[in-house]
């Protein structure tokens, strides 16, 4: 494995713009809002900033949904305020990687509107359209937002496909023109001196072209096997990697929707010349029974620790790169779902960064975790504006859900979670915007909000500062072996990285209970010294412990 590459000791902030610093004062977040905030990010160790998309757009996925990819969206700024950005970030040693969505385009983006135009308009074929089968949809493929992913155009008497909102047309990746198209859009980016990007859904691009109904035989009969980690996906990425990425020094990051471990070390295996890692999202459905997510639920501990090792093992094994990750925009806030934002809100945000970052790969930090910010668990659905989370609450309203349990879900899991405005400081709207934020402020702003958190030496923000500062400082974090310890323990996440004579022991209680830690590995006779623990006076020696509520500690053996 070529081991040299800048991005496996980085750690990377993923920034939402819409939510992140208002200075227009229109109540949305801008990019002259990230600038002003280079040195607070700057201070926190990170390398490498992630911008959600910024480019020209109709927001009715928030960005997702791109009208013009050569453009910024008006509410976040110009093209000359991201050009600022970019001099402001390199001049501070901070790279920027941009998201690149190129599974499908806002249906108001001109390919699209004249692909809709006409059937013999030269862009027809840079979308997937099929003709009505027995007067309905092609397939019974379900769109990712609820519904049939097929929308029918009078225009022309065709379906057009779509996997997530209606407005978001699914590309015809099978036509090499668009991919030439979509090579020169990344070259833009890059040689403007873009430092990677993060690449939406790449995973979906290729399908089958055969186009099959899902008979349910194989769950979860939505259609999702005839175009995930599709039939031409590795050639795509390949030709991808060939064409554009391989002529410049960039990271690349690939979200992979219901992905495999197999396909991931594919994707990511640095002799098969495709991405630098790849998001998977297998530890983050271990609260969906049956696979559903929209039911309100626990979360299944002992699947979580099983999942995330499992990935460890086989990655290190296989010559992948993970990206580690507890949260993102699309997810709730780590430490609301899988901690404790209340009584042990501290101790356990913090356990949760050392589980994470003491892990083989590259983290993200999504905006607001590095101090701990929780979900806003708002009551009603007038507080919502995420296109997922409406139009299920529509579905499952007309499914006769009840709207208690449905809220319920949609309190435990909307999207919405992690998007509420970041919590600057404790003044009105956390100190995000001078106007109406789009999106309501978390009501618990004043206690929790990054101002506090910089001023106080043992808040959450220091010690993922430590966290980051180990992985320059440790070569094991990011070569180690990585073994689970203890797997059937129902509150203790152990494990231990190794490399040569040296041990790392990862002990984290993932509970407000007291639990007892008998080493299962010989420690005699080695050297132990604490690197970082959320408790002041955790025993130096660990060979037997008793774990107090939330107690992280990660033991350097030698
Ligand atoms: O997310 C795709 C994705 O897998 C999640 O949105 C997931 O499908 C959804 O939450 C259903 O549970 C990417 C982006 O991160 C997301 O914000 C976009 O909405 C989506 O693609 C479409 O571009």
């Amino acid at each position: 494995m070529q081991m040299n590459e800048w991005w496996r000791k980085s750690v990377v902030y993923q920034i939402y713009p819409k939510s992140f610093n208002d200075t227009m004062g229109n109540g949305v977040g801008d990019i002259e809002g990230i600038i002003q905030k280079l040195d607070y990010l700057k201070d926190l160790g990170v390398d490498v900033i992630w911008l959600t998309p910024i480019y020209k757009s109709p927001q009715k996925d928030n960005g997702y949904d791109i009208s013009d990819y050569f453009s910024i969206h008006e509410e976040y700024g110009t093209m000359e305020d991201f050009d600022r950005l970019l001099e402001e970030a390199h001049k501070r040693d901070l790279k920027i990687i941009m998201d690149i969505v190129v599974n499908h385009t806002s249906t108001e983006h001109e390919w699209f509107r004249e692909s809709a135009s006409s059937k013999e308009n030269p862009k027809r074929n840079y979308y997937i359209w099929k003709d009505p089968v027995d007067g309905a949809e092609p397939t019974n493929w379900q769109s990712k937002f609820g519904g049939n992913a097929w929308q029918y155009e009078e225009a022309t008497g065709q379906y057009y496909l779509h996997l997530f909102d209606v407005t978001q047309a699914d590309v015809n990746w099978e036509n090499a023109e668009v991919r030439e198209r979509v090579y020169d859009m990344m070259r833009y980016w890059f040689d403007k001196g873009v430092d990677g990007f993060r690449l939406d859904v790449i995973n979906l691009i290729s399908k089958d072209q055969d186009f099959p109904n899902d008979d349910g035989s194989v769950p979860p009969g939505d259609g999702r096997k005839f175009y995930t980690d599709g039939p031409r996906v590795h050639e795509f990425m390949q030709e991808m990697n060939r064409e554009v990425f391989s002529k410049y020094d960039v990271l690349t990051v690939g979200e992979m929707s219901s992905t495999t471990i197999d396909n991931c070390i594919k994707y990511t295996r640095p002799d098969r010349n495709e991405l630098s890692m790849t998001f998977n999202f297998h530890h983050l459905k271990v609260d969906y029974p049956n696979g559903e997510k929209w039911t309100a639920a626990d979360f299944d501990f002992l699947q979580l620790k099983d999942i995330l090792s499992t990935w460890q093992e086989e990655m290190h094994k296989g010559g992948g790169w993970n990206a580690l990750f507890w949260c993102n925009h699309d997810q709730p806030r780590v430490v609301s779902r899988f901690g404790n934002d209340e009584e042990y809100h501290r101790e356990s945000a913090k356990m949760l960064a050392t589980t994470a970052h003491m892990m083989q790969g590259t983290p993200y930090i999504y905006q607001g975790e590095e101090f701990g910010m929780t979900d806003p668990k708002f009551d009603s659905i007038n507080e919502y504006r995420d296109v997922e989370t409406l139009n299920i609450y529509d579905i499952k309203r007309r499914e006769g859900v009840p709207e208690e349990e449905l809220m319920a879900s949609i309190k435990q899991k909307s999207r919405d979670n992690s998007r509420t405005p970041v919590q600057w400081d404790d003044s009105e709207n956390a100190g995000f915007t001078t106007g109406t934020p789009w999106i309501n402020v978390a009501s618990n702003y004043k206690q929790i909000n990054a101002e506090a958190a910089v001023a106080d030496q043992d808040s959450v923000y220091y010690h993922y500062q430590k966290l980051i500062r180990l992985r320059k400082t440790y070569d094991i974090i990011t070569h180690g072996s990585y073994k689970l310890l203890l797997p059937e323990d129902p509150q203790l996440f152990t494990y231990i990285r190794e490399t040569g004579n040296e041990k790392l022991l990862v002990v984290n209680n993932f509970y407000a209970e007291e639990a007892s830690f008998e080493s299962p590995v010989d420690l005699s006779g080695l050297n132990s010294e604490i690197l970082i623990s959320n408790y002041t006076d955790s025993p130096e020696n660990p060979e037997a412990l008793t774990l107090r509520p939330y107690e992280s500690v990660v033991y350097h053996l030698k």
